[in-house]
């Protein structure tokens, strides 16, 4: 991200000079993020030794979904819940290590925060970059005080803030409250996340898609059509666009945030609604993307419009520039509606 500031701005007083812009704020928003920065800086150390302390490799359990549960995860998890806990605003938190919802002590606080606290963590192993996901909603005033799950069942729009930090050549936090994209890169000599760019907007198009072809074959015929047109020779489109596919989807965002382009995740025959969970992987990143001037559907649907009906529930996901996803969408009508017709 090209840097837009020319003074150094901690995290902290760009939060503060953010709240001081809305004069009913309570700062407790502020609080939030200021204690995610926190908990992402334990977490940035940790992922930065892994490889020379016991936290490498997997604890021996698994998550919700079956998938081998790292070491690394479960540190992550922790310090993120415990960040949230001490500052008695968040009631509860909704995180891919926990089956249902952890109650909070706090449970009159007003934000729900979904987490998936180390996204990528197959990848820990081999050293790729990982990171941690946030996704941030009001708690629904109610008369019954009762935390339940559906209290967290909101639709993607309702999100107050959310973001990731990125876990790789060096730690960056990028976040939205819904006033444009703010990006911060950690200086480990002080310790400080520093802005970097406080309204990134990201290319309109760009030469790069992002997807596992190894499902190539039980994909639907429309994104065939779609991955052959990104490998077809056009000079006025910049093709044939580059492959790209890291495997943490943190990362592969990111880029598609900055360079452009597309990633997706589709349904297929081994995941056939897809295998990115809704509220806490799709939902922030798409909030993120539209924030900066991209586009983020299921193939149909704007993610963010999704009434999720389970806490976990998967999408397919179409997330990067506005013509790329536009492009992807118009293979995928044009053939869906071949196959009705
Ligand atoms: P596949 C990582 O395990 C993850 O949840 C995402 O971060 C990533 O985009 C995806 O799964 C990779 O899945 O099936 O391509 O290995």
């Amino acid at each position: 991200m090209s840097a837009k500031s020319n003074k150094l701005v901690t995290l902290d007083e760009y939060i503060i000079q953010s709240q001081n812009r809305f004069p009913g704020a309570t700062g407790e928003l502020s609080q939030l993020l200021r204690d995610i920065g926190l908990a992402a800086k334990i977490i940035s150390r940790e992922v930065n030794k892994a490889g020379i302390t016991s936290l490498l490799g997997a604890d021996g359990s698994t998550n919700i979904h079956g998938e081998s549960v790292k070491k690394l995860d479960l540190f992550a998890d922790q310090q993120l819940i415990s960040a949230l806990d001490r500052s008695l605003i968040t009631c509860m938190v909704i995180s891919e290590e926990n089956d249902g919802i952890v109650r909070l002590n706090s449970q009159g606080g007003k934000y729900i925060v979904y987490l998936d606290p180390l996204d990528g963590s197959s990848n820990i192993d081999v050293n790729v970059s990982i990171g941690s996901i946030f996704s941030i909603y009001m708690r629904e005033a109610r008369f019954d005080p009762n935390l339940v799950e559906s209290d967290a069942l909101q639709p993607g729009v309702r999100q107050v803030a959310a973001g990731y930090v990125l876990y790789g050549s060096s730690t960056i936090m990028v976040y939205t409250t819904g006033m444009g994209v703010s990006a911060f890169t950690l200086d480990p000599s002080i310790g400080e996340f520093i802005l970097s760019d406080d309204d990134f907007q990201m290319p309109e198009h760009g030469r790069i898609y992002s997807i596992n072809e190894g499902s190539y074959n039980s994909w639907e015929l429309g994104l065939k059509k779609y991955i052959k047109y990104c490998q077809e020779e056009d000079d006025e489109t910049g093709r044939p666009y580059k492959a790209r596919y890291i495997g943490s989807m943190v990362a592969d965002v990111h880029r598609t945030l900055i360079k452009g382009g597309i990633f997706i995740y589709p349904a297929s025959k081994r995941y056939p609604n897809g295998k990115l969970r809704l509220m806490y992987e799709c939902n922030p990143l798409s909030f993120i993307i539209e924030q900066a001037g991209g586009i983020s559907t299921d193939g149909e649907r704007r993610i963010m419009e999704i009434m999720p009906d389970a806490l976990h529930q998967e999408t397919p996901i179409f997330i990067g520039s506005k013509k790329n996803v536009e492009k992807v969408k118009e293979f995928l009508k044009e053939y869906r509606e071949e196959v009705v017709s």
